[in-house]
């Protein structure tokens, strides 16, 4: 649709630069915003891309970035949310695995999403109502139905962030019921590798809008379903999500639950 031609031509423009810089920035480049929390000139730069792209193809929808924060508009009823690289420590640490992601919310629903690796150029995408694909191919979420054969993936709380008891506990339940756990550092290809059956669930607690607003989409557009820890659709409110297929999802949440 046009729509996701805007938001995918938008991906693309910026993921030049990110393909430029990648393995290439001094520590000059580089900043801190909090314990942990680093930005490069290539976040900054990438966010500017998207932020121009999208704000000249559809005027007046608002904007929420990582890097810039909100920009209302004059239309309130819609908004961009836009993670211009998720995974920011691969990038610094030249490992392949970040993407830039892309939502369009309208009236509180995510409509619109994009999860694009421009190193591995897979362009993740869905439209509320029409599916998920990967480029051109249609996806689905895996469909194991037990936890004992599935694989999982997480994310680690890190430096000043997260509560790190209660995830040692979570993964303490759920390692011992599952064939594996991942943890890669990008909550945007968690949620895409979700859709596409690579993992067959994954949870993790204290994130962003911007870091899941375009992978939640992903997820149920695939035929999975997204959740905060409680069950409950406040995922971008809390920042607590639970992705699964609808069998893997209500055990997920149980064992979830047990290690409170
Ligand atoms: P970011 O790269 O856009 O900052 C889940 O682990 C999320 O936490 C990631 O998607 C990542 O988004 C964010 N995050 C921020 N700082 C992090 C850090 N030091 N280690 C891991 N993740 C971090
Ligand atoms: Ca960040
Ligand atoms: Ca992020
Ligand atoms: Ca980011």
């Amino acid at each position: 649709s046009a729509l996701l031609k805007v938001m995918s031509d938008a991906a693309r423009k910026a993921a030049r630069g990110l393909n430029r810089d990648f393995g290439e920035l001094t520590e000059l480049q580089v900043s801190r915003k909090g314990a942990a929390d680093y930005v490069s000139a290539a976040d900054i730069k990438a966010e500017q891309v998207i932020f121009e792209a999208l704000t000249k193809a559809r005027p007046g929808y608002g904007f929420l970035g990582e890097e810039r924060g909100m920009v209302e508009g004059s239309d309130k009823t819609h908004t961009w949310i836009v993670d211009p690289i998720d995974g920011t420590t691969n990038f610094l640490h030249a490992i392949p695995h970040f993407a830039i992601n892309i939502a369009l919310e309208r009236e509180g629903a995510i409509v619109a999403a994009v999860t694009y690796n421009p190193i591995t150029n897979d362009l993740f995408w869905a439209e509320k109502g029409k599916g998920t694909y990967v480029n051109d191919k249609r996806l689905r979420v895996a469909a194991r139905k037990h936890l004992d054969e599935s694989l999982l993936a997480t994310g680690i709380p890190y430096l000043g962030h997260g509560q790190h008891g209660r995830f040692l506990k979570e993964l303490h339940q759920i390692s011992q019921r599952v064939s594996g756990v991942r943890r890669m550092g990008s909550a945007a290809l968690d949620l895409a590798w979700v859709a596409a059956g690579r993992y067959d669930g994954y949870w993790e607690r204290d994130l962003k809008p911007w870091d899941i607003a375009a992978g939640l989409l992903l997820v149920t557009e695939a035929g999975g379903k997204v959740t905060d820890a409680d069950g409950g659709q406040d995922m971008l409110k809390t920042g607590t999500i639970v992705a699964a297929n609808l069998d893997l999802h209500p055990q997920l949440i149980e064992k979830l639950q047990a290690a409170q």
